[in-house]
């Protein structure tokens, strides 16, 4: 039996717990490579301890969360080009996209609905298919890992609900050709459901373009846009679990939200899947937010670069047998193998001497996934690639 009858003293179980959980990677070892999350920003661990009983479930009983709520909506609204945005905070980029499917569903319920997807797309996509039952069609990507606007054209027909694009993805962190996407949208029906996905790009492009570099234009200043994920608990460092489901306010109809009639607070409609849910990391994301300011987040991600052209760097001391698949754009970076070794070897042994990638053995070509997230020090990166060293020594002598 693992509960006891008698009551345990909170020194001891603390104890327990921390001899359990040694077990646990520590991000601040430096050697979770493969992550999109981090080590949560210390300040907004403290607002959310401060304030652990806020259910936006229920928000006309918390109608001061409520409004937080809305404004860190409004606030990523304003990093991804429009204040002009309703929405959900939700548990993360799978329940906003799978929110954005349902939204598309809804606001066009056909008897055969399909949605496209380039092949990149997270797999939450293929989660809202299976519930929602809707056809995912899937747009080939080229050596360059981008989708043909030709293909995109040709598979647009009159039961397509939506189109997605991503800015950011989870592989190699590179964005789709949203503004010709949109274009073509536009013309074929402005009607269908543009959304796009930057879970992780949506707290890195906008930084990166204030820092003076060019990416396709990706959010709302695309017009045909209608609704973006993008994640506090990723690069935004706030705690898991906190997504956002951002919605153009022009896209709103009545009838959209699910009526939830009988709540203690009042009627209200629901949006996320979720019926209770946290506040209190909402409360801590609104604070964090204003705390840091764009200038914050624009720190934040310009260490994370700074590390990224470093790693990308050392790379090229092992050139003859590993290489990027791509060259990074953002901190994300996608390391294939250029001899006969595959890289799930390379990977195996990486994972023996305790580094944790991401491992994408089903991409053309197979490939390791690094992102160098805040919690990644120059110095894990040092002690990374002298073991990367050992490695092939090893395989290769
Ligand atoms: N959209 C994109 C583009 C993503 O990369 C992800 C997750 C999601 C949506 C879904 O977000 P949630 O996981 O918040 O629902 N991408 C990360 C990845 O696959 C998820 C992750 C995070 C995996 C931390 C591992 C990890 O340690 O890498």
């Amino acid at each position: 039996m693992i509960l006891q009858e008698e009551p345990i003293d909170q020194t001891a179980v603390i104890q327990a717990l921390r001899d359990l959980l040694d077990k646990d990677e520590q991000y601040q070892s430096g050697r979770i490579l493969g992550s999109m999350c981090t080590y949560p920003n210390e300040f907004a661990q403290r607002l959310a301890s401060m304030f652990p009983e806020k259910n936006l479930g229920d928000p006309g009983l918390f109608p001061g969360t409520a409004r937080l709520e809305d404004e860190a909506i409004k606030m990523m609204g304003e990093i991804l080009g429009s204040g002009s945005v309703v929405g959900n905070m939700t548990t993360g980029g799978s329940e906003a996209n799978i929110i954005a499917m349902r939204v598309a569903r809804n606001l066009r319920p056909l008897p055969d609905p399909e949605v496209i997807l380039p092949e990149t797309a997270h797999a939450s996509f293929f989660k809202a298919a299976d519930f929602m039952g809707f056809k995912p069609r899937i747009l080939e990507v080229d050596d360059n890992f981008m989708i043909d606007l030709g293909d995109l054209e040709s598979t647009l027909n009159h039961n397509t609900i939506a189109v997605v694009g991503i800015a950011g993805t989870t592989a190699l962190g590179l964005v789709d050709p949203i503004d010709q996407m949109g274009k073509i949208i536009n013309d074929f029906d402005p009607g269908i459901y543009f959304h796009i996905d930057a879970a992780f790009g949506g707290f890195v492009l906008p930084f990166m373009r204030d820092m003076g570099h060019s990416f396709h234009p990706y959010d709302f200043s695309v017009n045909a846009v209608k609704s973006m994920t993008s994640d506090p608990h990723k690069m935004g460092t706030n705690l898991i679990p906190s997504g956002g489901f951002i919605m153009r306010e022009s896209v709103y109809r009545d009838g959209l939200g699910f009526d939830i009639p009988y709540l203690a607070g009042g009627a209200i409609k629901h949006f996320n899947i979720m019926g209770t849910r946290p506040g209190s990391v909402v409360v801590a994301f609104w604070g964090l937010m204003k705390h840091l300011g764009r200038k914050g987040f624009r720190e934040i991600v310009s260490g994370c670069w700074e590390n990224t052209k470093y790693f990308r760097e050392r790379i090229r001391e092992h050139e003859s047998y590993l290489n990027v698949v791509v060259e990074p754009i953002i901190n994300v970076i996608g390391i294939k193998s250029e001899t006969r070794t595959p890289i799930t070897e390379v990977d195996r042994l990486l994972r023996k001497k305790g580094w944790y990638l991401g491992l994408f053995k089903n991409m053309e070509p197979p490939l390791i996934r690094v992102v160098v997230m805040p919690h990644i020090t120059r110095n894990a990166i040092d002690a990374f690639f002298d073991d990367l060293e050992s490695i092939l020594k090893e395989l290769h002598g």
